[in-house]
């Protein structure tokens, strides 16, 4: 489902206002989905620990947040703003496509859980069309 104007105005609002723990959100939604997910584990089997809070799910958590947060930057030309990171995703690192719903999912969750007054109804709505539509331009490259 497209996003509308609105849903464009809530997500940078939201962002505004949690932009700056971005880095935070990812390690704890990255940590969520390797132990809620284990099979997303094999991709990054080359790390010397995947459990909630070591060095290395802060550090990526970190990174995936930083092209999110590059996302909602660019959130009027979504397909041109993850088009390279979908190419590298589909020809390099050849993560199954499916994974990308499972990491939005865990990113929602981890919003809802720290930040539950900017959370409303509205903004779970536009920022669950933004994942998901981040989760879509992530899978363009595949086909
Ligand atoms: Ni993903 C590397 C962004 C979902 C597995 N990933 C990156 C990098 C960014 C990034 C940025 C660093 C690229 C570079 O080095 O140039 N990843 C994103 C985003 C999403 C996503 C925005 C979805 C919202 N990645 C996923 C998922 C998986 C995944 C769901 C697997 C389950 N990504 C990887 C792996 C790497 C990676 C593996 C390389 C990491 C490393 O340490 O080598």
């Amino acid at each position: 489902m497209s996003l509308t104007v609105q849903d464009m105005a809530v997500v940078k609002g939201l962002w505004a206002k949690i932009g700056s723990k971005a880095d935070d959100i990812g390690a704890e939604a990255l940590g969520r989905m390797l132990t809620v997910y284990p099979q997303t584990k094999t991709y990054f089997s080359h790390w010397a620990d995947l459990s909630p809070g070591s060095a290395p799910v802060k550090k990526h958590g970190k990174t995936i947040m930083g092209a999110v947060s590059d996302a909602v930057a660019h959130i009027e030309d979504l397909p041109g703003a993850l088009s390279q990171l979908s190419e590298l995703h589909a020809s390099k690192l050849r993560v199954d496509p499916a994974n990308f719903k499972i990491l939005a999912h865990n990113i929602i969750v981890v919003v809802a859980m720290l930040f539950p007054a900017d959370f409303t109804p509205e903004v779970h709505v536009s920022l669950d069309k933004f994942l998901q539509n981040v989760a879509w331009c992530m899978a363009e490259r595949y086909r």
